[in-house]
């Protein structure tokens, strides 16, 4: 008992005579409230407002506030959806550039107070900040600095207006962990009733330094936001990806709110003068705001899985919009991909095979057990593997014991002494030398990098160029399963099928029968071909695991291979193709200065018997020419037509523009006309993706 007590003093001994010093910091340095935020991670933005009830993405700012009505309003509801994805906070568009103000201010009338909603006496930013405190989440605010409503933009009165706003947001609501301050500035608006364009100076208009000044006076721990931070910054495109290499500095006295410099936002500069971290900002949708037309486009899990490992595993947070609809609820399809998106991450990231491996080092600074290799494995953020100053060249090896599967490599730097990993690769053990797995440039507070499935018992990780000694706080691997979404199937119009798994090393199951494909039906190994009409039905299947994904299903009629464009003259109008090339992707849009009526005619190529059509609009965002009253006629020699077998309108189709058939009395025909009577809009020209018959069975 006493040897062991004195062991245990001189190793006490031992470690307090460690005098070691930790490396010096390499500037620019994070703040207290920056490392605080790169907690985060995943967060929420809600764009919710008058736009909401207009269905646009940008009010003129003369909307009535009448408009605004949502009629089951909760924010309990977003509060509990992100809190069960895992998400941090939420940021909420408080004002966006139409002016209208989501919370009563009493420095205008544009607001929820002359709103029907609660008679006036609601406040949708107290609501919410009742829910983010309620369920444990941190509360931002959009507040957008261009006013289309408002009749002093531009002068120094509304500069006295925004600051009045911002002062009573960050006073009455608690605790705000973001500002986000818009870089959309200036132009046409309803601005108090002139409906005039007015441009502002962006870089001085605002005068910075002073609104800003508001944050820290009233919000010390709040984050601000914008192209030019400055404490987190825009990543310089809304598709969901920062850059593979990804400095959280920029030089930062090159930009401003609305400055045009997006292609350094997504890298930042490697000899950035201040700290200034990205944001991925993304709508879970192609637009911020709520449109039922869009219930049918929320984004696949493949591709939000893709912007998780694009944003935090490149060294950026994820702030993912959700357009709440105009009940004042996220709409249950978001919440759908949302929690499935979040499933496939959290098994990604299930088992963490790095925990109990055995860690070395090729190079220990000044050969202290404070920066040993075991510090990237042990759970504690605050400890990190370091070397001597002048090595910046060193590894670590994992070594598994046993041969083991990973896909995925986690690594973080200790970013409280600056980011400094300029490259670095990791490789695997194989046939008695190590093998390439892949190679990267900057790390960060966060990289991950996926790869397809390694087996090997051992894994190298190594620095290959550093501002400075190395700081690597933790190491994690992973083996991710396979993504077991259903397989994407197409055909051409010439009867070719193709089917799609959407990852690696994952057989594709198909049927042609109507039975549920299953381990035994035919083995997808390319090609096929039906020019029938016909139906197939697929499933993805992981020989690994045994795992299957759900059924997808492709119903078509016969191939187009044999129909020609009559009208409009292909000869002039080259794109006409597009609707009958069996692909969605491209699209037919008739004249802009044209008008309706306007005719399509196709020769099918042959005498067959119809029993109805189908009319495929643009899936693109904007669905401007889409059609919404038509005729249908037949005929056997292209020549004489007679009544239309079938005639009237695509309901619903401006807030659902999905695939529309419409089916009429069987009748032989070799020619069709298809007659657009009607845009949605009533514009004078239209769009088609895609026209079809349906044959008779
Ligand atoms: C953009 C705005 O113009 C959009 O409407 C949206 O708010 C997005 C987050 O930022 O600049």
């Amino acid at each position: 008992m006493k040897r062991l007590t004195l062991l245990f003093l001189a190793l006490a001994l031992l470690v307090s005579c460690d005098q070691t010093p930790p490396p010096a910091a390499v500037g620019p340095l994070p703040s207290e409230r920056q490392l605080l935020w790169h907690e985060m991670e995943f967060y929420a933005f809600v764009h919710f407002n008058m736009n909401t009830f207009t269905d646009i993405e940008w009010g003129t700012g003369g909307e009535s506030p009448e408009l605004f009505n949502p009629s089951e309003l909760d924010c309990r509801q977003w509060a509990r959806v992100c809190k069960e994805a895992g998400m941090k906070g939420i940021i909420l568009t408080a004002k966006h550039h139409d002016g209208f103000c989501l919370w009563p201010s009493e420095f205008t009338e544009h607001s929820v107070k002359n709103s029907p909603w609660k008679d006036g006496q609601g406040d949708v930013v107290r609501e919410l900040a009742d829910a983010c405190e309620e369920y444990g989440l941190k509360l931002g605010l959009y507040l957008s600095p261009w006013d289309r409503n408002h009749a002093e933009y531009g002068t120094d009165a509304y500069i006295t207006y925004l600051r009045n706003q911002l002062s009573e947001l960050m006073t009455n609501y608690g605790e705000i962990f973001e500002v986000w301050f818009d870089g959309a500035n200036g132009g046409t608006g309803y601005y108090g009733g002139a409906n005039e364009e007015r441009r502002v100076d962006r870089k001085t208009y605002y005068e910075w330094p002073v609104t800003r000044q508001i944050v820290r006076d009233l919000q010390p721990n709040a984050m601000m936001f914008s192209d030019a931070g400055p404490d987190v910054r825009w990543v310089g495109n809304e598709a969901g990806w920062a850059g593979e290499t990804n400095w959280s500095s920029i030089r930062r006295d090159e930009f401003w709110p609305g400055s045009p410099n997006y292609k350094d936002l997504t890298s930042g500069h490697e000899d950035g003068t201040h700290w200034v971290p990205a944001e991925v900002d993304v709508s879970i949708r192609p637009g911020w705001y709520y449109h039922h037309s869009e219930d049918h486009k929320v984004h696949s899990v493949k591709k939000l899985v893709d912007i998780y490992y694009n944003s935090i595993g490149r060294n950026a947070s994820f702030l993912l919009n959700f357009p709440v609809d105009m009940r004042g609820l996220i709409h249950e399809n978001d919440v759908e991909n949302l929690m499935k998106m979040v499933d496939v991450i959290r098994s990604d990231m299930e088992i963490d095979l790095a925990r109990d491996a055995d860690v070395t080092a090729s190079r220990v600074r000044g050969d202290s057990r404070k920066f040993s290799a075991e510090k990237v494995v042990d759970g504690d953020p605050e400890t990190y593997w370091s070397t001597d100053d002048d090595v910046l060249n060193a590894s670590l090896i994992i070594d598994f014991e046993t041969k083991t599967t990973f896909n995925r490599f986690l690594v973080q730097e200790y970013i409280t002494l600056g980011q400094r990993v300029k490259l670095f690769s990791i490789e695997a053990w194989i046939n008695d030398a190590w093998e390439e797995i892949d190679a990267q440039t900057t790390i960060g507070a966060k990289r991950i990098l996926k790869f397809d499935n390694v087996s090997s018992d051992k894994l190298r990780f190594n620095i290959l160029d550093s501002k400075a000694s190395p700081t690597i706080s933790n190491i994690e691997v992973y083996h991710a399963p396979k993504l077991m979404e259903a397989p994407a199937i197409e055909r051409d119009k010439y009867g070719g099928i193709s089917m799609k798994a959407f990852d690696g090393g994952l057989d594709i199951y198909y049927t042609t029968d109507g039975s549920d494909p299953s381990k035994g039906s035919s083995l997808y190994l390319a090609g096929i071909e039906i020019k029938e009409r016909g139906q197939v039905k697929a499933i993805a299947h992981d020989p690994e695991s045994g795992h299957t994904s759900e059924i997808s299903t492709l119903d078509f009629d016969l191939c187009k291979e044999n129909w020609k464009l009559i009208e409009p003259d292909p000869k002039k109008d080259f794109r006409g193709r597009a609707m009958i090339d069996s692909n969605e992707r491209t699209i037919w849009r008739s004249d802009r200065e044209g008008s309706l009526p306007l005719n399509v005619v196709v020769d099918l190529g042959e005498s067959l018997e119809l029993s109805g059509f189908t009319y495929l609009p643009t899936q693109q965002r904007y669905i401007d020419g889409t059609i919404s009253h038509y005729k249908f006629y037949v005929s056997s020699d292209g020549k004489r037509w007679g009544e239309a077998v079938s005639e009237g309108e695509f309901s619903n189709i401006r807030n659902s523009p999905v695939l529309q058939t419409k089916i009429f009395e069987t009748t032989s025909a070799r020619y069709i006309k298809f007659e657009a009577e009607r845009e949605i809009n009533d514009l004078g020209y239209v769009n088609i993706a895609e026209l079809g018959v349906i044959t008779a069975k």
